[in-house]
């Protein structure tokens, strides 16, 4: 083999990791830079005692890990090169062979058990910390909120305050969230990097952990385990609110936004055009109520999320698109949402009824598209009193959270 071979490839090697330093050091404020160790979804960035052990946890095991690797590297670099084949030396000459030395071969044995324990200690008492409240906090200090994965989206249940959300967990700050993992149909995994690591949603069982999160704040969470077709846009957001307006939000998310049994608004904003309102509350009677509940205390039956506050909340398509309204009360994703789910978040379970994959297919017996249920049926003009519509359900006092509130 050309001897010259090997250095071209470690030189090509080199020159392509120099010239990757600058871009991995750009680190902007947004996203961008590959060590941006705080980006949405850093988990070098931790806001909670869970994330805290966890992120301890990975450092203790990378100076273990570096260390070993500096000592079995460098000692195994001196060999190489204190024992290479000199000018002069015979290469068919077998250097001096040893076998057998209790001292080297014991402490070897001790010493990388120690380094496995130094692992272990965290790992095992941060497992069982992740399920386990500790009990510096009392009881009546926890909130329990049920998470349910769908596919593609979280359902928020709030079980002592009896509503639901969606898409948007809303948490005190300083408190302990206790959070009971379900899921409706497949493995889901729940996973907001600044607060805490993963953890599945299982079928048949109810996984637990907690979250706590020291400061006011906003975070960004998806689903960690592949579940279908838009498990790429199975996202959430996560927001920490001091004591107070946190236990506003509840007692507003509590309140009722539409006449009882009916789906007109209660609270008109007055920059809203009456008239549209009323056609887009008509409209979405007759084409949404199935599937979408505006009850907070309950979920739809159809297992969509529940839209009693959506006017409020701060994404679309489960954190996928954001919920803003221009002044003129437009909002281009809502509306694009509405009339075209798929082309937003492809495979969604929205307007081809819940639990049935792939295009509607009539000779399909499995097929539980419900009939009348067909979006190409709404022309624009429909979907912007939908919109204008939506834009209505919530608190009059409701504040609409995004990363910039904190
Ligand atoms: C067949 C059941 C079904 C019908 C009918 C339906 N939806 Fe949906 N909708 C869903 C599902 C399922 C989702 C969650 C999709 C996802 O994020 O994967 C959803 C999501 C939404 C969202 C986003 C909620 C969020 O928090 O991300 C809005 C807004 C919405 N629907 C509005 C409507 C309107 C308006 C209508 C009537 C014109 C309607 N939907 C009809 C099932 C339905
Ligand atoms: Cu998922």
């Amino acid at each position: 083999m050309n001897k010259w071979l090997p250095r071209i490839w470690i030189g090509i090697l080199l020159v392509v990791m120099i010239a990757s330093i600058p871009a991995c050091l750009s680190s902007s404020a947004d996203d961008g830079g590959f060590l941006n160790l705080t980006a949405k979804q850093s988990t070098f960035d931790p806001k909670g005692p869970l994330a805290e052990q966890q992120i301890d946890t990975f450092y203790i095991t990378l100076w273990v890990t570096s260390f070993l690797f500096l000592a079995v590297g460098g000692t195994y670099l001196v060999a190489i090169i204190k024992f290479r084949v000199k000018k002069g030396d015979d290469p068919n000459e077998i250097p001096e062979q040893a076998h057998g030395h209790p001292l080297i071969e014991v402490g070897l044995v001790v010493a990388s058990s120690a380094l496995l324990i130094i692992i272990a200690i965290p790992t095992f008492s941060g497992i069982v910390l992740m399920h386990e409240i500790p009990e510096q906090y009392s009881e009546e200090d926890i909130v329990d909120v049920n998470v349910i994965g769908y596919q593609w989206w979280f359902n928020f249940e709030y079980v002592e305050d009896g509503f639901v959300s969606a898409n948007e967990l809303v948490i005190p700050a300083g408190r302990p969230v206790r959070l009971n993992l379900i899921t409706k149909d497949v493995i889901h995994s729940f996973w907001l990097p600044k607060l805490s690591g993963k953890l599945d949603l299982m079928a048949g069982q109810i996984n637990q952990m907690w979250i706590l999160a020291d400061e006011p704040g906003y975070f960004w969470g998806q689903c960690a385990e592949y579940c279908g077709d838009s498990h790429a846009y199975m996202l959430f957001r996560a927001v920490a609110l001091e004591e107070d307006a946190y236990n506003e939000w509840v007692a507003q998310q509590q309140t009722k936004t539409v006449v009882e049994k009916s789906t007109t608004p209660l609270f008109l904003s007055e920059d809203d055009d009456a008239g549209l309102v009323a056609l887009g509350a008509e409209l979405f009677q007759g084409n949404c109520l199935t599937c979408h509940s505006l009850d907070p205390a309950q979920q739809g039956a159809m297992g969509a999320p529940n839209l009693a506050h959506f006017g409020s909340r701060s994404s679309i398509g489960a954190g996928w698109l954001e919920n803003t309204w221009s002044e003129d009360g437009s909002n281009a994703d809502l509306h694009l949402w509405i009339k075209d789910p798929d082309s937003v978040k492809p495979g969604n379970n929205m307007w081809r009824g819940f639990m049935k994959a792939g295009k509607h297919d009539p000779n399909d017996p499995k097929d539980v598209m419900m009939s009348g249920l067909n979006q190409a049926d709404l022309s624009d003009s429909d979907v912007d009193a939908l919109v204008a519509y939506l834009r209505n359900l919530k608190h009059p006092d409701a504040v609409q959270f995004s990363a910039d509130t904190f």
